[in-house]
């Protein structure tokens, strides 16, 4: 049977997260062996360019307006500022660039197209350009990617049955769609979860099951460890346990053996052993820079330390298309 599958049973991924930990890192290390380059973590910087004062309740979120979490509301930044941050990751080794606004959707008014110019800029600067902006229809992803959009982050956060315990003010179907509007656009899918909002293992074990039976697998996969914030429904929220992050990862990796799977949120309180875990167990991609959207993350300067250390290398931007160029020229 190919590795590659996106007909996976629920018994069987329940079986793959069940795995004896080692055994399940060995499986998952393997299947990353044969699909990657195990030396290679593509590093994405993230901005926050629009933040805090979101109408929306996901009941873990710092910019969420309804919740008191010091998160200071700033309009959507401009365009010569986003550009010089990005020229800094840039030269900090980054080859994609997220931009992130705490919007419920995209509107189709001014700012949008203000987002469309910072899009046109970053991709012209030859970095992958991501956004996370909330809810899109077809037609704003079709925008987005006329102007130059790799990829287009929108979590499903968590498994459908869960969902409604975690935000109100949207449903899981409203996700889905804008998925399918990413897609329809041509533009590639960044789409996972966090995990330490209260879900059940099965939970965790259905959002994957989402996932890896989209008609084709997200081109990459954040795995969030829970930020509890002060001012938020979770914010006493119990630390998640490396384990548990390290057994999301290697199960992600196995289920969608092409698909970078991200160690994204929680970084800070991980030592780079525990880190060099969730490399070994598969993940290939970090958010890189010291703040995530509006919490701390490691520094350039630690991360470079701890490539240096584990012996891993940035990934360059584009790589598909070069590869994909380059077997066409070869044939
Ligand atoms: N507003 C847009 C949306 O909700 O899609 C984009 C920005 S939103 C902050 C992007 C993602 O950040 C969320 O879907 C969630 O997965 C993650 N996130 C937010 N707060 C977090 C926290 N405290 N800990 C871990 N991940 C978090
Ligand atoms: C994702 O999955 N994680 C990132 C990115 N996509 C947008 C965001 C994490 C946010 C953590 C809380 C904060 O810094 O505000
Ligand atoms: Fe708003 Fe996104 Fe935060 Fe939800 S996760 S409150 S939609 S910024």
């Amino acid at each position: 049977m190919s590795d590659i599958r996106t007909n996976w049973s629920l018994p069987e991924i329940k079986n793959i997260y069940d795995t004896p930990l080692l055994e399940l890192i060995f499986n998952a290390a393997s299947l990353h062996r044969k699909y990657n380059d195990t030396a290679e973590v593509q590093v994405c910087t993230l901005l926050s360019i629009k933040t805090g004062g979101c109408s929306e309740d996901c009941a873990y979120c710092p910019q969420a307006a309804r919740y008191n979490t010091g998160v200071d509301v700033q309009a959507l930044m401009q365009k010569e500022d986003v550009l010089s941050y990005a020229q800094k990751a840039k030269d900090a080794g980054s080859t994609r660039f997220c931009m992130g606004a705490a919007w419920r959707e995209v509107r189709d008014n001014r700012d949008f197209d203000r987002v469309l110019d910072m899009v046109k800029g970053v991709n012209e600067m030859g970095m992958e350009v991501c956004c996370t902006l909330g809810m899109l229809t077809e037609y704003q992803a079709q925008k987005l990617a006329d102007a130059g959009l790799y990829a287009y982050n929108h979590n499903l956060d968590t498994s459908k049955e869960h969902y409604s315990e975690i935000i109100t003010t949207r449903t899981y179907n409203d996700r889905l769609e804008t998925l399918e509007n990413v897609r329809k656009a041509g533009v590639t899918v960044c789409c996972g979860g966090i995990i330490g909002l209260g879900e059940t293992h099965d939970d965790r074990i259905k959002m994957l099951h989402t996932l890896a039976t989209m008609p084709e697998h997200p081109e990459s996969v954040p795995i969030n460890a829970l930020v509890p914030i002060a001012g938020t429904p979770l914010e006493h929220n119990i630390k998640v346990d490396i384990w548990d992050m390290v057994r999301m990862i290697a199960t992600a990796r196995i289920l969608m053996p092409k698909t970078m799977v991200r160690l994204s949120a929680g970084r800070t309180d991980m030592s780079v052993a525990e880190q060099a875990l969730c490399f070994m167990a598969g993940a290939n991609s970090i958010f890189a820079g010291d703040k995530l959207l509006t919490t701390p993350n490691p520094s350039f300067d630690d991360d470079n330390a701890m490539f240096r250390l584990l012996g891993l290398n940035p990934r360059k931007a584009f790589k598909e298309e070069k590869q994909y160029l380059h077997e066409m020229t070869e044939a």
